[in-house]
């Protein structure tokens, strides 16, 4: 374990309470997307701490442990274009972005955590000027063959201030799966509020806690996912900038997420939906997610679920069956990993992503074939790893079912498809 690029924290990052409390630990793990090549499996891993809190003063759950992001995002393997779920909801938010501000061009369109660009190639699409920001060389890079203009980097008021100079403030910032990766919100937000133009929005996209916590995804949680968001931290944390947040949507995206729409303090155009906020913290507060004590819950309920799924892959084995994984997802990575599942029971998983095939899963060296493998290899069961696109996998997988193959699906519950 390397501690030097793990640091403690002992205040919250939202309201810097010393009160938090941390209420289940994963042990030591290897970051999620770190793949490893064939020749590098004789070399030994780095495991980092995964343990997450509780904030029992502004209710924020978080990682315990953050990893160095340096460790995580300056090469990055996770695009968004793995998957048509999410590029067809890219396309949906762009034409819903542009319909709610009415948004005339050449206005400018932000992505902070741009990644391979697709999102801000549904924006360019519609006729918008584009600019990307992402830590990740391998990524900006391919964002710049699309023609997408990345400035490659941790967004902070630094970067914001570069594209203000280069460019000018913008319409519309999005930022979808990236803000609960970041460790300095207060500082991110800042830099927000610099980049915007005084009539812009800030549209931020994350998997909802609620939804995690009512559908055991136990998995999401790992070392790129510092903050785990409900929207009374959110509130806290606005508070403590010059933005406010004006709407919020809930969407079925990865298990279930929020879109949280924000404004400057100072714009007086856009109407804020208190009503519809005020019903986000009522369903919170009546889901008892304030109390440490759903936490302890959540915590007894998650280890149920990793004894109910080493319990039926065992028995599929003690059957002499094959099972393969679907999906070399950052989230599969931490299921099987804390379930302590390797290759005795999941021969291969097989993906999409170029990238990661002929990879191994890190911390279980299991190999990471295309899907066609399925066809050639025929194994008697799939777990469906990537199990926040179940339903594009099972329908694009249905020959799988015809030729006598059965889908496992691990969460919420364990069943056979
Ligand atoms: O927040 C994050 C989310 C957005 O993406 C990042 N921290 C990291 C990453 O998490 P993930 O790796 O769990 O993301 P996905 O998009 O849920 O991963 C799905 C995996 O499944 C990808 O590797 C692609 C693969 N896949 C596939 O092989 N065939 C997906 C589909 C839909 C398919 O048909």
């Amino acid at each position: 374990m390397e501690y030097d690029s793990v640091e403690k924290i002992n205040s919250c990052r939202i309201c810097k309470s010393s009160a938090l409390i941390d209420f289940l630990s994963f042990g030591n793990l290897p970051i999620p997307n770190s793949f490893i090549k064939k020749d590098e499996l004789d070399k030994k891993e780095n495991l980092y701490p995964l343990t997450v809190c509780f904030c029992n003063s502004c209710k924020l759950v978080q990682l315990r442990y953050i990893v160095n992001p340096q460790i995580m995002f300056d090469n990055y393997l996770y695009i968004p274009s793995s998957s048509q779920t999410r590029l067809r909801h890219f396309k949906d938010l762009a034409i819903k972005t542009k319909q709610l501000i009415n948004l005339t061009k050449p206005a400018l369109i932000v992505d902070i955590g741009s990644n391979d660009g697709s999102l801000l190639n549904c924006f360019k699409n519609l006729g918008f000027d584009v600019v990307g920001v992402d830590p990740a060389e391998n990524l900006v890079r391919i964002a710049e063959l699309n023609g997408i203009e990345t400035f490659l980097g941790y967004f902070n008021t630094t970067i914001a201030r570069k594209i203000v100079k280069k460019n000018k403030k913008a319409s519309v910032i999005t930022s979808t799966n990236v803000v609960a990766h970041v460790a300095n919100l207060h500082e991110f937000l800042s830099g927000i509020e610099l980049l915007l133009d005084d009539n812009g929005i800030f549209i931020c996209q994350f998997p909802y806690l609620l939804d995690l916590l009512e559908k055991r995804q136990f998995d999401t949680i790992y070392h790129e996912h510092l903050s785990y968001f409900s929207i009374k931290p959110l509130q806290f944390l606005a508070e403590q900038s010059k933005l406010q947040i004006f709407n919020i949507e809930r969407n079925d995206l990865d298990g279930g997420s929020i879109r949280v729409y924000w404004k400057k303090k100072s714009n007086k155009t856009l109407e804020i939906k208190s009503k519809k906020i005020a019903l986000f913290l009522e369903k919170e507060k009546k889901a008892g997610i304030y109390d440490l004590q759903r936490y302890r819950q959540f915590s007894q309920s998650v280890k149920k679920l990793r004894d109910s799924i080493r319990n039926i892959l065992r028995d599929i084995k003690k059957a002499k069956k094959k099972i393969a994984g679907y999906g070399a997802a950052a989230k599969g990575n931490i299921l099987l990993n804390y379930c302590k599942i390797g290759r005795e029971t999941i021969s291969y998983v097989v993906d999409s992503t170029s990238y990661k095939q002929g990879l191994f899963l890190p911390g279980l060296h299991i190999p990471i074939f295309e899907e066609a493998r399925l066809y050639e290899d025929k194994p008697d069961y799939v777990i469906i790893l990537a199990w926040n696109f179940a339903e594009e996998i099972l329908e694009k997988n249905k020959k799988f079912k015809k030729i006598g193959g059965k889908f496992i699906l691990p969460i919420p519950d364990v069943v056979i498809i």
